[in-house]
């Protein structure tokens, strides 16, 4: 090859097929999260007074999608193909407030479980870096499964009165969801 081309593909990865289709699974269910918590928010906003509620899941979605993009960055920083996944349908209306919170908190512990068995691949495979840059996201787990149990609480707590609504969407963007965008 004349010594000013450049190669089209990349001959070597630092990744195993395992630990690659691991982080692309990850990718997928980011970008799930992030439209699912999109749907929330879409759903909130057309509730009457829960502007504080449609505010916390649109910066949650982005989160989401900040999520996403750094596994993108990260699987194809290591020589390995991040592939962009098809999304279904979040579920798109819920019966309740509380519901949709009981959804959010599931849904995180869901997607602690997928990380957790990813750092465990990470480790079976011997693969140190992977299982480094996964430490963040095992602290980012911990903090959102914080910030969605504390608001089920609270949620459990107010029951139906109606104040105690009203301070809730108030105070939410006290929780999480305020560092979309910087990461
Ligand atoms: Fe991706 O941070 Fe929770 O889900």
């Amino acid at each position: 090859m004349p010594q000013n081309k450049v190669p089209l593909i990349k001959l070597c990865t630092m990744l195993s097929k395992t630990i690659q289709e691991g982080l692309n699974n990850q990718v997928l269910m980011e970008a799930q999260s992030s439209q699912a918590y999109l749907a929330m928010a879409s759903w909130a906003e057309i509730q009457p007074g829960l502007e504080g509620v449609t505010e916390f899941f649109f910066r949650q979605s982005d989160e989401e999608r900040v999520h996403m993009l750094k596994l993108i960055r990260f699987i194809n920083e290591r020589g390995g193909f991040a592939t962009v996944p098809a999304l279904e349908q979040p579920v798109v209306t819920f019966k309740s407030l509380n519901y949709v919170f009981k959804e959010f908190l599931a849904h995180e512990l869901k997607v602690s479980g997928s990380i957790n068995e990813l750092v465990h691949l990470a480790l079976a495979e011997k693969d140190y870096a992977t299982h480094n840059f996964l430490q963040w996201y095992v602290t980012e787990q911990m903090e959102e499964e914080r910030t969605a149990r504390t608001l089920n609480d609270k949620l459990e707590m107010i029951g139906d009165d109606r104040s105690g609504l009203y301070l809730f969407d108030r105070d939410i963007l006290n929780y999480g969801g305020q560092d979309a965008g910087k990461k």
